[in-house]
């Protein structure tokens, strides 16, 4: 039988549960055993007089972090943690834990990011941990119910690859038979031919690789892209669906996740409010000229500085939009009127980018010619090109970074905090 410890309350008087020594305190007459589960902590009160004296030897050889069972009666007690006890009639331990630890369950003992990283399975037991991944899977839980409810289909799509599609050299080559191949870098390409296929909205949820060097707080060389395409729309259509997503993610978190919430003693939760501002992006760089004191002009793109500079003068989620065509992919639709800037767009927390999308060019011609002026060869881009010869709607999508998506959502202060086995510069294991 397992009880988990939340169920219990002071009226039920006998209880088993098992879970693990989070705690143990001998004070010589009495010993305090606190039993930990995913759902919370349970103390065990031992009076070493009234019990049996098998109990008071087993107490001795439990290890922290060893998993017990224990079986007894469970007595209303002010001082203990939520408010009862229990007092054993039997403790038997189940699977004795190594000591010393590599690192402190119970948090007397702050520990390093790379510790932690190097043992998850411990740092996870902590419940402050555990909240943010209880978080994260009521996020794509919300997505995945936002999309379903709104008629978008999921799509899974190939990770291994022949060619780049955000341009530049962010790539990991891979060993694939005779072929050159690569882990993908976005489902860009793929979400697009789905236009063509006429499946008219998708979205996929699903890894990202980035052979960039960076070693910053927002970086990951494997991140999670929730990613959307649809047909029939522009820029400003997505743009919507992507706050309302959004705002519906947060809704969700607070409806459904208060116990982590509470894990987490995060004061800072809040729901946004409803109409993202639109910040030309000539208009962001003003911003961030006056305020930065690196020099940045218009052409330039939006760097760690900038993007602080601008997050704090906008004080919420904004979108910045009317993007210089010179620095954004091949894929972006320029405007008729003025082709120097196109319907791209990139939706910001004030901490720092979330999301960027765009109405996508669907005329064959100029994407191809957008391809080549990038200094792409159109020809490794066949598979891709040719649907658009054969009547590709018009569309637009975005991709949003689930693990940046968490961390400012939760105010953690570094990205890695929100994977379970972050992919860095220097971390391939666990
Ligand atoms: P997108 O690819 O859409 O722009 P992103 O947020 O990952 O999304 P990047 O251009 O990859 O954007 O990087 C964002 C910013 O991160 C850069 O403009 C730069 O300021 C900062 N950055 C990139 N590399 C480094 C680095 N090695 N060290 C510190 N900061 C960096
Ligand atoms: P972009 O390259 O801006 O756009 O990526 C979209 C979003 O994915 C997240 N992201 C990352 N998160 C952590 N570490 C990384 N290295 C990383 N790289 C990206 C960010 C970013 O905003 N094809 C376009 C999307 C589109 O137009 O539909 C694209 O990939 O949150």
């Amino acid at each position: 039988m397992r009880v988990s410890i939340n169920t219990i309350t002071p009226d039920t008087p006998s209880a088993e549960v098992i879970g693990w020594a989070h705690e143990i305190r001998d004070l010589g007459g009495l010993a305090f055993l606190l039993i930990r589960d995913r759902t919370g902590i349970l103390q065990v009160t031992i009076p070493k007089k009234k019990v049996a004296p098998e109990i008071a030897e087993t107490i001795r050889a439990i290890s922290r972090e060893s998993v017990v069972r224990v079986r007894g009666i469970i007595k209303p007690e002010g001082k203990a943690p939520g408010g009862r006890e229990l007092i054993p009639d039997l403790i038997e331990i189940v699977s004795l834990s190594a000591s010393p630890l590599p690192l402190d369950v119970a948090e007397k003992v702050p520990a390093e990011l790379d510790t932690r990283l190097d043992n998850r399975f411990l740092d996870a037991r902590r419940p402050r941990v555990s909240a943010i991944f209880k978080i994260r899977n009521a996020v794509q839980h919300a997505t995945r119910n936002f999309f379903f409810d709104n008629g978008f289909i999921e799509i899974n799509t190939s990770k291994i690859v022949a060619a780049a599609t955000e341009g530049g050299t962010e790539l990991f080559p891979i060993a694939y038979f005779e072929k050159e191949a690569f882990l993908n870098q976005s489902p860009q390409l793929y979400k697009q031919m789905m236009m063509a296929a006429g499946f008219e909205k998708v979205y996929e949820i699903g890894p990202i690789f980035r052979a960039e060097e960076h070693n910053t707080t927002k970086h990951l060389n494997e991140a999670t892209s929730i990613d959307i395409e649809v047909s029939f729309t522009d820029h400003i259509g997505v743009m919507q669906i992507l706050e309302d997503l959004v705002r519906d993610i947060y809704q969700f978190v607070d409806k459904t996740c208060s116990d982590a919430i509470a894990d987490m003693d995060l004061d800072t939760f809040a729901v946004p409010e409803k109409g993202f501002p639109r910040l030309p992006y000539a208009e962001a760089i003003e911003i961030a000229a006056s305020k930065c004191e690196e020099d940045i002009t218009y052409g330039d793109d939006i760097g760690t500085a900038a993007e602080k500079a601008i997050g704090e003068e906008m004080g919420r989620m904004y979108f910045i939009v009317d993007w210089p065509s010179s620095i954004r992919p091949y894929y972006a639709m320029p405007y008729e009127n003025d082709p120097e800037i196109c319907k791209a767009f990139d939706m910001m927390h004030p901490r720092m980018e979330l999301s960027s999308g765009a109405q996508r060019v669907h005329q064959y011609d100029l994407l191809v010619d957008q391809i080549a002026k990038k200094g792409l060869n159109p020809e490794n881009f066949e598979f891709y090109l040719n649907p658009f010869r054969f009547g590709m709607p018009p569309h637009a999508g975005w991709g949003l970074g689930a693990e940046r998506m968490v961390t400012t959502m939760l105010g953690l202060p570094n990205v890695r905090e929100a994977v379970l086995f972050p992919r860095d510069r220097h971390r391939v294991v666990p």
